[in-house]
């Protein structure tokens, strides 16, 4: 029997609006906007006690110590703490926040995790995103690494993917485990195949995630290659701010939420996938004329999780916008009404979502055995007591507002420092940050 664990990305203290994202839409069309980390960190944990409380096991990742000194340090910026923060704020405030963001928090990007019962060497494989396309995000996997080996002791670690651009890699966002009483499949989805000049790639914005970057782990993992399915995005999404396939897709069990233009030939993927999980593989499209890509990638429908639930049967989380959105509303209730799930919630996560990242971007899904869950440290485990304890911990410490003025001030750097050392001690995990006192 497998357990999908949710580790949640806890939102940083830092979090902010720095418009670090090309092609992703609300990231750049909410550049330089006061953010409220408090309210947001708040948000990620109302999540999380919701889904905890429709009996999943949930868990969490902690942010990443930011402002990342060595990154400002390693562009010639020296001098005391203070003095590196002042000069990179009036020099380079672009490098400034790309070593202030918060993007930890969104966890789907964090790895790819293969579980053990799916592999040929019977263990499970975790390989940490090279995040290679965007700065901010580049400097993310050795911290990340480094965390993912504290939660999941007993799994066998990969390194980041080599980071050059034909091996970018942004993680479980592009990648959906699909299983029925048939079969298990793992569809992978990748913008650009730098192997076949004759592909059509984005003209706009990047693509981030490759195919090679996709066949390079499926190898490593040991995945069997009949439970394997490489499915090009189209470019078309792409240029329209699809920058990662869950912005249009979402799968669990037999059942695929998705968009009828998320893929280059959506057919050929359908079939591929029902080759391989039967007639119990159940797509549903949602046709251009129910939603548009652009009412897709503006409410963030198929970023809400899609989780099987002891308590409220298949429940699906949505963003609120999706509620307040009338045809983006009418498609959750249609799959109400026709029975393929049960419950819909809606949540407010206003603030991650100002920067691109719905419900299911705050998640990394993690299938285990029971003895594996029981080796997650039990300080990064959610249950009440832990929500009540991290609600207390951000309360104390999270700054009200931000804006990107306030990067360059030492004071957030010794806030943000503290308030990890903190963390690290509350949840009886003192060495998961390597920070002094
Ligand atoms: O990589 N936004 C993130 C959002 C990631 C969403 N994740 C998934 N779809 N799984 C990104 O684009 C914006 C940061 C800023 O602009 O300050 C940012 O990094």
């Amino acid at each position: 029997m497998l357990t999908e664990v949710q580790f949640d990305g806890l939102v940083g203290p830092t979090h902010n609006y720095a418009g670090l994202s090309s092609g992703n839409v609300a990231s750049t069309s909410h550049a330089g906007e006061p953010s409220h980390p408090k309210t947001a960190a708040l948000q990620g944990l109302a999540k999380m006690r919701l889904v905890h409380g429709l009996g999943i096991e949930q868990a969490f990742l902690p942010p990443l110590v930011r402002p990342d000194m060595p990154t400002l340090r390693a562009a010639g910026f020296d001098g005391d703490d203070a003095a590196v923060l002042a000069a990179a704020a009036a020099d380079n405030p672009l490098l400034l926040a790309q070593a202030s963001s918060a993007s930890s928090m969104w966890t789907a990007n964090a790895a790819t995790i293969t579980p053990s019962c799916d592999t040929l060497d019977g263990a499970m494989h975790v390989t940490p995103a090279n995040l290679i396309s965007k700065p901010h995000r580049a400097i993310e996997p050795p911290q990340t690494a480094r965390l993912l080996k504290h939660a999941l002791p007993f799994a066998v670690h990969h390194d980041p993917l080599e980071a050059n651009t034909l091996m970018g890699d942004e993680g479980a966002a592009n990648h959906t485990r699909l299983h029925s009483d048939t079969g298990t499949v793992h569809l992978f989805v990748y913008g650009i195949d730098h192997d076949n000049p004759n592909a059509l790639a984005p003209r706009t914005f990047p693509a981030r995630q490759t195919r090679l970057a996709w066949a390079t782990i499926a190898k490593q993992h040991q995945l069997p290659d009949d439970m394997v399915v490489l499915a090009q995005q189209s470019p078309a999404v792409i240029d329209a701010g699809v920058f990662h396939n869950d912005v249009i897709c979402v799968g669990n069990g037999g059942l695929l939420l998705l968009h009828e233009a998320a893929f280059a030939d959506t057919d050929q993927v359908l079939q591929a996938l029902r080759d391989r999980l039967g007639n119990a593989f159940t797509p549903l499209i949602v046709r251009s004329d129910d939603l548009t890509v652009d009412e897709a990638v503006s409410t963030y429908l198929f970023n809400s999780q899609l989780l099987n639930t002891p308590v409220s049967g298949v429940t699906l989380v949505c963003p609120a916008k999706v509620e307040d959105h009338a045809r983006a509303r009418a498609v959750v209730d249609g799959w109400l009404d026709a029975g393929h799930i049960d419950t819909a919630h809606y949540l407010d996560l206003h603030e991650s979502m100002h920067n691109g990242g719905g419900p299911a971007c705050l998640r990394l899904r993690v299938p285990m055995t029971e003895s594996q869950v029981s080796e997650i440290p039990p300080g990064l485990r959610i249950d009440n007591a832990r929500l009540d304890q991290l609600t207390s911990w951000v309360e104390q410490w999270y700054p009200d507002t931000l804006t990107p003025l306030d990067l360059g001030k030492s004071d957030l750097l010794h806030m943000s420092n503290a308030a990890l050392w903190a963390l690290g001690r509350c949840i009886g995990l003192p060495d998961l940050y390597a920070l002094p006192r």
